[in-house]
């Protein structure tokens, strides 16, 4: 595709007075109080330039810290001025309750951090799917859900759309996808009978309550965030060619399964285990073996009380979805039969030849769990499935037994917890998408949701972090390659003058990563088989030879992460006894009989025939996030942004290093001025030929072109008054429609699409 033409927005020469907080975009000003400091500006000369444009108010570590971080990026851009003024818009407009800021071709949405339900009604969400332009009306995540909808049906081929929400943990991702949802099934409805109106409406509602079951299921209490999502998401909203929400797609992506046996301190476990402690009635509780005032090892913090932790609003969506009460009551009784199995703890054995013992007061704790887990009777089998391992060996494969260790069967007891959880989870996303899913022929496009766990460094990350900071390295790159990078290159491409603007590609991470033949993720699927043969007959290869305390620092686009390597090869091996699985095949309970049909091959079941590798944790979300990728290249994306304004979570505080650390990790600078400076609006030959063709028309020395749209184009008899009135509603409509009609024109390609909102720039 060849564009006739982008038309240039000059930045504005200096901060604009006006710069207030109901300004719809940012004002980029091209300098700062007219002090042009220039490319070679000091460190000394940016702070004081600094404390004069934020205030002497500004605390001097922040000032310090300004102009420590990464000094070549300050001094290009604060010389240019975006860098200060974004900042300072975005807190003026925050501390104005002024949440949405569109940023080039990203909508960046503040945390508030307080409920502001006047920004959700449903009457504002028609206002802005009824509003002629709704880029014109006050930034909004509606107006990202607007043109997405309108991008969809404008085409004549159809393109699908997706929203890729990004930010770090407890920024408000989910929030925002589940605003979105909402925003859909309020606009995307429109049925014409009564009948299928009332159809149209059981789909949407299922596709929102889908969210409190997940979400139930899904997101637990961390440190940074009370309702944190501990898995990723895609939604596909499908559409049928009249624009009507038809059903819904849910992929999800690694949960953190890990968490149900062990939870870090002041963290919690998820929701669901403290929504049936807390909301079961004295029937469920004798149902469920949960007596009253009971206490479990692994439900920690369960005084804090959370607005998570409503469990009839679970069982109320989950009825919706078609999980009827029998059915939810096996579910809740399995996972109080999990909630036991942590309290079982073993005793160290002194006589290796002898299993270990249960604890005398883990005892009658741990019975509850068997019965449930097992239907019946059988406490004997899972304890003797925890304590002993048995190894297949030989052409007969004979059988041997060996008693594990105290921390070994501590290990088998945690990853039982882990696999029935995790398969739980998986199957109650295959029960969603059944009840969400629509007909493969009843829908035509699809508007993607991606709502992935933020970015994340504690001060001991392992496989997990590493998972979550791959995914978001991924997305990053998604967002570099597909705006930054590409919109540069195809101005070189047009011919176009253009200073090219520097900006922090990651792929030299994702290399490090994920490259190839050698990359973390390709060492550490080798590591364990690498120092099993190669380190084989060396007498000191012990088992603590795996678990000393070395670490790697990863630099990724949002700031450094040492990963602790201790048990992450263990962890991306993720290995499951097969004895664990055989012995909940052989349960009598309904639930888990589906969740562990017998009919199963166990992939965990070595066989000494077939030598199949068993993928890893790694090569499997590897996979899954290529097929991401595929499928957000195929559509045409839009960016949100969403920033924490503070991580204390309180209302009205903006912490400018906070804010400013997110702003640099992902180039939201960067994106702002390539915006300012760049064309934001391209118009294709043939569309601004169909639409403009009049104009060479009413220009005396111009001679008929092949694209007028009038017949008479060789006529020449039009009087000046003609031409005049003739030539105001045109130039009315280029002057307010043409970011519509860019949109409009947006070609399939991704890589070619126009930016989804123009407001950098002299566009208001
Ligand atoms: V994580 O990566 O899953 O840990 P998210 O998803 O980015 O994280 P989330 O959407 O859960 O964060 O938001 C965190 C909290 O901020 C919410 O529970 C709300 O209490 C709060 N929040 C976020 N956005 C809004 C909003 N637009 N209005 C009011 C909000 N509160
Ligand atoms: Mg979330």
């Amino acid at each position: 595709m060849t564009w006739l033409t982008t038309l240039k927005q000059d930045a504005p020469a200096e901060l604009p007075a006006g710069l207030s907080p109901s300004s719809p975009g940012l004002v980029i000003p091209s300098q700062v109080n007219g002090h042009s400091s220039g490319p070679n500006a000091h460190g000394g000369e940016l702070r004081e330039d600094l404390q004069e444009f934020l205030g002497q108010d500004t605390p001097l570590h922040l000032l310090d810290d300004l102009t420590k971080v990464n000094p070549v990026t300050l001094e290009t851009e604060f010389a240019k001025g975006t860098f200060a003024s974004v900042l300072r818009c975005l807190q003026a407009r925050y501390m104005a309750d002024t949440f949405y800021t569109n940023a080039g071709c990203t909508l960046v949405a503040l945390n508030p951090f307080k409920p502001v339900p006047q920004l959700y009604l449903p009457e504002l969400m028609k206002e802005y799917h009824a509003a002629p332009q709704p880029q014109k009306l006050k930034p909004h995540i509606f107006t990202v859900g607007e043109q997405t909808y309108r991008n969809v049906k404008s085409l004549i081929e159809p393109v699908n759309q997706s929203i890729v929400v990004s930010g770090e943990s407890g920024a408000g991702k989910t929030w925002t996808s589940r605003s979105l949802m909402k925003f859909y099934a309020v606009v995307a409805a429109s049925p014409t009978s009564w009948e299928s109106h009332k159809i149209a409406e059981r789909i949407e509602q299922r596709i929102l309550n889908s969210n409190p079951v997940m979400e139930a299921f899904g997101n637990a209490c961390t440190l940074r965030n009370n309702n944190s999502s501990r898995f990723g998401k895609f939604i596909q909203l499908q559409l049928n060619r009249a624009q009507q929400m038809t059903g819904a797609a849910v992929q999800t992506y690694l949960l953190e399964k890990t968490r149900v046996a062990c939870q870090a301190s002041s963290e919690r476990n998820f929701h669901i285990f403290y929504q049936i402690c807390k909301g079961a009635s004295v029937e469920e509780r004798l149902q469920w073996h949960l007596p009253e005032g009971a206490t479990f090892s692994w439900l920690p913090n369960p005084e804090r009380t959370l607005e998570e932790d409503c469990f009839e609003v679970t069982r109320e969506a989950m009825l919706h979805l078609g999980i009827d009460t029998p059915t939810q009551n096996n579910i809740f009784k399995v996972l109080a039969g999990l909630l036991h199995l942590g309290n079982v703890r073993f005793a160290d054995s002194s006589d290796e030849a002898q299993p270990c013992q249960l604890m005398d007061d883990a005892k009658c704790e741990g019975k509850g769990l068997y019965s449930h887990t097992q239907g019946a009777n059988i406490e004997d089998p899972l304890l003797e499935t925890l304590q002993i391992r048995t190894i297949r060996a030989g052409r007969q494969q004979q059988v041997f037994r060996k008693p594990c260790s105290q921390a070994e069967c501590d290990t088998r007891r945690d990853c039982l917890a882990k696999l029935v959880y995790a398969r739980l989870f998986d199957w109650l996303v295959s029960v969603i998408n059944s009840s969400i899913c629509a007909e493969p022929n009843s829908w035509t496009t699809f508007i993607g949701l991606l709502d992935v766990y933020g970015f994340e460094s504690f001060p001991d990350n392992s496989l997990e972090q590493l998972c979550i900071n791959y995914a978001n390295e991924k997305l990053q790159q998604h967002f570099v390659a597909h705006y930054l990078r590409a919109q540069q290159e195809e101005y070189t491409v047009e011919g176009l003058e253009w200073s090219f603007v520097n900006y922090q590609d990651n792929q030299t991470c994702l290399d490090l990563i994920e490259g190839s033949p050698i990359s973390i993720c390709s060492l550490i699927n080798e590591l364990q088989t690498r120092i099993e043969s190669a380190l084989a007959g060396s007498p000191c290869l012990g088992h603590n030879k795996l678990s000393r305390e070395p670490s790697f620092i990863v630099v990724h686009y949002a700031g450094p992460v040492r990963y602790y390597t201790a048990g992450l090869v263990e962890k991306n091996k993720d290995p499951i006894p097969p004895e664990l699985t055989r012995l909940l095949q052989q349960s009598q309970d309904p639930l888990l009989k589906v969740l562990f049909p017998t009919e199963e091959k166990s992939q965990e079941e070595p066989s000494s025939q077939s030598r199949t590798p068993v993928l890893t944790v790694v090569s499997k979300f590897k996979a899954s996030l290529e097929q991401l990728l595929q499928v957000l290249h195929g559509t045409t994306p839009h960016y949100i942004r969403c920033i924490k304004p503070n991580s204390q979570g309180q209302a009205q505080t903006f912490l400018l290093e906070e804010v400013l650390s997110q702003l640099e990790a992902c180039g939201l600078v960067e994106t702002i001025h390539i915006s300012a400076a760049g064309f934001p609006i391209r118009v294709s030959h043939q569309n601004f030929a169909e639409r403009y063709g009049l104009l060479r028309r009413l220009h005396p020395h111009t001679s008929p072109g092949p694209y007028s749209p009038f017949p008479d184009e060789g006529h020449s008899g039009w009087s000046p008054h003609a031409k005049e009135a003739m030539l105001q509603p045109l130039l009315q409509d280029i002057l307010h429609t043409l970011p519509a009609l860019t949109q409009a024109a947006t070609p399939g390609d991704p890589a070619e699409a126009m930016p989804a909102s123009v407001h950098c720039g002299k566009t208001k």
